[in-house]
């Protein structure tokens, strides 16, 4: 966000009790707008055959923001999945990183643009790169949970997955282990209930996702993903267990997916048009919008001011990725075969 930005509105902001301030809240709604604008800008890429392929966070945006904003970029650690472009963001990931990455390009921070688009990597900001498998991130994230414990340093694992996620073994196997040792691990499900064409309701059994908490001994909490506020509430209070020494917590937010799986994917050819158009109004950025307005942190002059300043970022983005060298075919094998 840009450091000029001083509060302009007509009444003062109204305190908030999680402790959120205006300079927290724009540099989060921020996040937010730049996730937005720089997946516009990838989607025009892609149909111009530039970008092989990406995955939108669109509809997740608010929930990942508000779910990182509670946390702490550089001392805890982060497993993230695919659809976490807007969370990678708030973790400090730039624009430019991200664009490296969409292009495949050798400066890519996460994998020298060797892996797809999705797979964000960042040792000093925490965040630990995955894999495109759907789920291994989980037992992992129980794992460092446990070594954090061992440091004592305070720290916490976050991991997010989406509801299909939860059907798999790795789900089960890394709530259950950071259950049994109080591993301070957030287990932060982005339900949008569809894997990739399949439906909630033909992959998870039972109610939903918080209600698996239970089974585990663990508090569960499902939240609307498109409220800032209520996400912020449950992982902070999730991080206050973690750091006390209470363990794990399981925190469903739900949200819904506004574009297709990918795109290589086309959600008309399964999904129901009527659905499908009454989704199309659940974008939860004007909600957050509005959510700033109402409570006095955000003016329309500072919005269109962030937009603008925004999607400058986003064009100066582009053109430095898509500038950017390409990996040198001679390094091909590096990290898969040991160096002779
Ligand atoms: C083990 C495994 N099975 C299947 C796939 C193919 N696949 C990729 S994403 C995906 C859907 C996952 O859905 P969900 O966990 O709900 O997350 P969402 O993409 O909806 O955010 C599937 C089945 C995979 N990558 N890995």
């Amino acid at each position: 966000m840009a450091s000029g930005l001083v509060w302009s509105g007509r009444m003062p902001p109204s305190p908030d009790p999680s402790g959120l301030t205006q300079e927290i809240l724009l540099r989060a709604y921020a996040s937010v707008l730049r996730a937005r604008a720089l997946d516009d800008r990838r989607f025009v890429l892609n149909r111009a055959g530039k970008l092989a392929f990406i995955i939108s966070p669109r509809g997740h945006e608010v929930a990942q923001v508000a779910a990182i904003t509670a946390l702490e970029p550089g001392r805890d650690r982060f497993c993230l999945y695919y659809r976490n472009f807007a969370a990678a963001l708030a973790c400090g990931f730039t624009p430019e990183e991200l664009m490296l990455s969409a292009f495949a390009r050798a400066a890519d921070p996460s994998s020298g643009g060797r892996q797809t688009p999705g797979n964000f990597g960042s040792r000093r900001r925490g965040v630990v790169i995955g894999s495109s498998t759907v789920g291994p991130q989980i037992p992992k994230a129980a794992g460092i949970g446990l070594a954090l414990k061992w440091k004592g340093e305070g720290a916490l694992c976050y991991v997010s997955f989406g509801e299909g996620a939860t059907s798999q073994g790795d789900f089960h196997e890394g709530v259950n282990f950071a259950a049994l040792h109080r591993c301070p691990v957030i287990f932060f499900c982005e339900n949008n209930h569809w894997a990739i064409s399949v439906p909630q309701e033909l992959q998870v059994a039972g109610p939903g996702v918080a209600e698996r908490a239970a089974g585990y001994g663990i508090p569960g909490t499902r939240v609307a993903g498109d409220d800032f506020f209520a996400v912020h509430a449950a992982v902070a209070e999730a991080a206050r267990r973690a750091r006390a020494g209470e363990g794990p917590s399981l925190i469903e937010a739900q949200v819904y997916r506004l574009q297709s799986h990918s795109t290589d994917d086309d959600q008309r050819a399964y999904r129901d048009p009527v659905e499908l158009a009454n989704e199309a109004g659940k974008d939860p950025i004007p909600k957050m919008r509005q959510d700033l307005i109402a409570r006095g942190w955000l003016t329309d002059e500072v919005d269109e001011q962030l937009r603008r300043e925004v999607g400058e970022e986003v064009d100066r983005a582009t053109e430095a990725a898509e500038a950017a060298p390409e990996p040198d075919a001679s390094t091909l094998t590096r990290h898969v075969y040991a160096d002779a």
